[in-house]
């Protein structure tokens, strides 16, 4: 039989591994005018991935408690000109329609979340049937379309009434019950859970650089233990979700592992991302897929490495159904003869990025995300749980949004993600981040990630060029 080539392994696919990509000779097919396209799995779950706090508004309606998010955002300086949450994408009340935008894509799945404290006003206790009802509403719409909810139970916005927040180990507890009440409310609609968001984002950025909510800056022994209380949360959920979901409900997490790519593909550089991935990912990622922290990052932690319990490393590694990766941008490293074996090389600074300046373009991240995880760690899936970028989106005057840029960045994206696909990786799905125009944190609203367009003032949705290619994309299973 001949060898697939990347072109063409989707058709036959039986995702056995199989060698890169062989140049095929130029067919009468690729003469043509239409380019060839490089196929995706048969089954391949297309879809868009929002955040509760990032659309929802209703800040203060039907019941809902206050977040960390809220408090953050409305205390003044923290965000751009002070922009809050409390509207955004108004989808509490336009979630229909935004319903309507999904499956206008013919999208198979989405990826939202549920804010905590709408559902347990304060964080724990009692319910709020009312919060409850519009997930409920939500997934219901969703199933009645044929989309696929997957659900994030933890994307940031954590109930303000939580003493200390991720500070206290309590608050690991207190996930782990509110899991355990979204399983059984749930379950019955729902099939797919994440955990937990980005830790880097909830630990980190939150308690030492004091960029996202609470904005605190903690010494080092403080942040490891909010980093451990992170992913003891994590493991917590994990297990309240298989001890009280439907059977069949299948969990996992969504984690932007800092992604190393080798500089050059060379067997030495590739092993060298492969040592810096597992290293730079020590408190989070590494530790949740192998159920223990490295002996390096405790040593190098020293004396404010975190304080672990008995009992706490089996929790945090509790077996995952699948591992969500957020893909946006890539480390370079190369081998190097020295006691770590790598060295990860500084940008210049003509390296191009997004207007997000966090946002350097390199489409092979999604390639060697997916590989060095596979590589690793073996899980049985991996979701691509948020890839996309930040534009300069501009109406014209005839009301088109020609986000070629955006478009550019995708396309290049998942060629790479293809190829991994190609090699049989076993990635299973893509969540475009993101469905619509959203609150970006501390950016407020400055900055658009949507392939849809929202004017802030009417809350008129809009597709931007990225829409009509993505559902092109989702209609031939394959990118070109
Ligand atoms: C994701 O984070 C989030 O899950 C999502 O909610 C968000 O809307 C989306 O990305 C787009 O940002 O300002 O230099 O300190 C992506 C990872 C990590 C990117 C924190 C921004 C702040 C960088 N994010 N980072 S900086």
């Amino acid at each position: 039989m001949r060898k697939p080539t990347r072109r063409t392994f989707g058709k036959s696919v039986a995702a056995a591994p199989v060698a890169a990509a062989m140049l095929p000779a130029i067919s009468s097919a690729q003469a043509s005018t239409t380019p060839a396209r490089l196929s995706f799995p048969q089954g391949f779950k297309w879809g868009c991935a929002t955040a509760a706090y990032q659309i929802e508004g209703a800040a203060d309606e039907d019941g809902r408690g206050p977040s960390i998010w809220d408090n953050f955002s409305h205390t003044l300086g923290k965000t751009f000109q002070g922009d809050t949450g409390d509207v955004a994408d108004d989808s509490y009340h336009l979630y229909k329609e935004d319903v309507r935008l999904l499956k206008n894509l013919d999208a198979k799945v989405y990826r939202m979340s549920i804010s905590w404290s709408r559902v347990l006003p304060d964080g724990t206790g009692k319910p709020n049937g009312k919060g409850l009802d519009y997930y409920k509403r939500v997934v219901d719409e969703l199933r009645n379309n044929d989309i696929e909810p997957y659900v994030t139970l933890f994307h940031w916005d954590l109930p303000a009434s939580l003493p200390h927040g991720w500070q206290s180990r309590t608050t690991a507890k207190a996930f782990g019950d509110y899991a355990a009440f979204i399983a059984r409310e749930l379950s019955d609609r729902v099939h797919n859970f994440f955990t937990t968001n980005e830790f880097v984002c909830f630990t980190d950025l939150s308690y030492k650089v004091g960029q996202f909510a609470p904005g605190l800056r903690l010494d080092a022994a403080q942040v490891n233990q909010v980093r451990h209380h992170g992913v003891l949360a994590h493991g917590l959920g994990v297990q309240a979700i298989r001890a009280n979901a439907k059977p069949g409900t299948r969990v996992g997490l969504a984690e932007n592992a800092t992604v190393f790519a080798p500089v050059i593909e060379e067997k030495q550089h590739v092993e060298a991302a492969l040592k810096a991935t597992r290293q730079g990912n020590a408190p989070f990622l590494t530790a949740v897929l192998e159920g223990k922290y490295l002996e390096s990052y405790l040593e190098r932690e020293g004396a404010n490495a975190p304080k672990v319990e008995a009992g706490d490393m089996k929790i945090i590694g509790s077996p995952l159904d699948f591992v969500g990766l957020n893909v946006y941008t890539p480390e370079y490293v190369r081998a190097e003869d020295s006691p770590a074996g790598y060295s990860v090389l500084p940008r210049q600074s003509s390296f191009p990025h997004m207007p997000s300046p966090w946002l350097f373009v390199g489409p092979e991240v999604i390639y060697w995300a997916v590989r060095n995880v596979s590589t690793l760690w073996k899980p049985q899936e991996i979701y691509i749980t948020e890839n996309g970028c930040s534009a300069d989106d501009v109406v014209r005057a005839d009301g088109c949004i020609n986000d070629t840029d955006r478009l550019m960045y995708l396309r290049n994206h998942l060629m790479h993600l293809q190829r991994a696909a190609s090699e049989g990786y076993p990635v299973k799905g893509y969540f475009l981040w993101s469905l619509l125009d959203n609150y970006e944190w501390a950016d407020g609203y400055s900055k658009r990630f949507g392939i849809h367009y929202v004017d802030f003032k009417t809350q008129k949705r809009t597709p931007k060029l990225t829409a009509e290619w993505y559902k092109a994309t989702i209609a031939a299973n394959s990118v070109a």
